[in-house]
């Protein structure tokens, strides 16, 4: 069918306005990325059209490249589809196939900021990202001198920092790496963010309707919830789009908003998919509409996770709670539980153990969170839901945190071992005995209608 449709191009679609300068170079123009930065930033106008990078693969430059980077973002919501093609992409580039342009757009001094979407592992010191930022922040050094801001759009605790922390690390490594650091220290920015737009992996049924609904087929097609949050730390070197024009909310202190949006929708949303994938449901908004699970997350938030917070006073907590629940009842999204599940690894630490920090150090078990974590154990040491479906661990710690769960053993054994596994739970966590007890018997718990 699809040969017979024509491909999504400024020859087949009414094209929006778009910017002819490249200001903004992008790494990681995945879904995340098209959905939400891409439209802010087109929303907002003024001229700062946008570079892709793509690190593993050239199959981003493959979908966007013959369209000209137009693509769709089909919004969702319970009732309602509507599509709008985007046109802020300008380009795209293959870092690996393509370093030269890669290395013109870093020294360029109209590229005002270079943003992040790597995930949580992408900030990994061997991930190839970090490396990627140096070589282009020397570069840039070593020619127009330019000052640019670098923008981390991924749900860390304090992207900015972080990115900023791995930046000057490598530059350490370096054989004159402190004249960069200070270089950069001087000329870089590394404002931190708070994003939040719901955006599953496109899949073939979401290429066909846009088919049917634009006539044309659109190869790097994306699909959003309607709801999306972008909240800035606003400290830029160079200028920047006027995103607070179109919804964005600039802030000097962007830490109590990632906090509520890590700690309660993240950490929810991971609750949410071990704890469904387990039960065999296949989507986000299923395992919501189980009223054990839905129960269970509303208890997660009230109990465990409020008490840690520190709420901005322009955030209405118990609405915002309920919003959550209400976003991942969207039968439309059709996210799925095992997307959400993948990157356990990476992704506990930042959403749910800081909440079990926080109330171990009160005194307090917190046994909603000690049964989201012990859904992930169960997840990866059974590997299957209760009805003998296998469950992909796709994570990058993988290998080693299959060998420490050591098999669908005895509930200590699978506690003990993944506990010791340090880049995830610390030095701190595997000696707390109230903490490991309340693992073992919710791990017993959650795994035995699964065995
Ligand atoms: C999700 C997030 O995949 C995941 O782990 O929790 O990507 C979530 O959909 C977004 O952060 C929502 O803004």
């Amino acid at each position: 069918m699809s040969g017979t449709v024509p491909r999504l191009s400024p020859a087949t679609v009414e094209v929006p306005h778009r910017p002819d300068t490249v200001r903004i170079l992008h790494l990681g123009p995945g879904a995340f990325h098209r959905a939400h930065q891409a439209v802010f930033t087109e929303d907002a106008g003024g001229g700062w059209g946008i570079c892709g990078v793509t690190q593993r693969s050239p199959a981003v430059v493959d979908q966007l490249r013959p369209q000209d980077c137009l693509f769709t973002v089909v919004e969702r919501s319970r009732t309602t589809t509507s599509c709008r093609v985007v046109g802020t992409i300008r380009d795209v580039l293959f870092a690996r196939a393509e370093p030269e342009r890669l290395r013109a757009y870093f020294t360029d001094p109209k590229v005002r900021i270079v943003s992040l979407t790597v995930t949580e592992k992408g900030y990994r010191p061997d991930s190839g990202v970090i490396g990627q930022l140096v070589a282009g922040l020397e570069a840039r050094r070593a020619t127009s001198e330019a000052p640019i801001t670098v923008l981390s759009c991924d749900n860390l605790t304090g992207n900015g920092t972080v990115v900023r922390s791995r930046v000057l690390e490598a530059c350490a490594r370096l054989p004159h790496g402190d004249s960069l650091a200070s270089w950069i220290t001087d000329h870089v920015r590394f404002p931190g963010t708070m994003v939040d737009r719901i955006v599953p992996a496109t899949t073939d049924a979401d290429r066909a309707e846009v088919r049917s609904v634009l006539g044309v087929t659109d190869e790097a097609a994306v699909v959003g919830e309607p709801f999306r949050q972008w909240v800035i730390e606003d400290d830029f070197a160079a200028g920047r789009p006027a995103w607070e024009t179109v919804g964005a909310q600039l802030t000097d202190d962007v830490a109590p908003y990632e906090a509520v949006k890590l700690r309660v929708l993240n950490a929810t949303h991971s609750l949410l998919a071990y704890r469904g994938a387990l039960a065999g449901y296949d989507t986000i908004a299923e395992a919501v509409a189980d009223p054990v699970l839905a129960e269970e997350a509303a208890e997660f938030m009230e109990h465990d996770v409020l008490p840690t917070l520190v709420v901005p006073d322009d955030v209405d907590i118990a609405a915002y709670r309920r919003r959550v629940l209400e976003r991942f009842a969207n039968p439309a999204l059709r996210h799925r539980t095992t997307q959400v599940a993948m990157d356990g690894s990476q992704k506990l630490p930042l959403r749910l153990l800081g909440t079990v920090r926080d109330r171990l150090a009160v005194g307090e078990v917190p046994i909603r969170a000690v049964r989201a974590v012990a859904a992930w154990m169960v997840y990866v040491a059974v590997g299957r839901d209760r009805d003998g479906r296998p469950l992909p661990l796709d994570d990058p710690l993988a290998d080693r945190l299959r060998a420490a769960a050591g098999g669908a053993g005895q509930p200590h054994a699978i506690v003990d071992g993944l506990l010791s596994v340090r880049e995830v739970f610390g030095e701190d966590l595997p000696d707390h005995a109230a903490l490991r007890a309340a693992l073992v018997e919710a791990v017993a718990d959650i795994a035995a209608p699964v065995r």
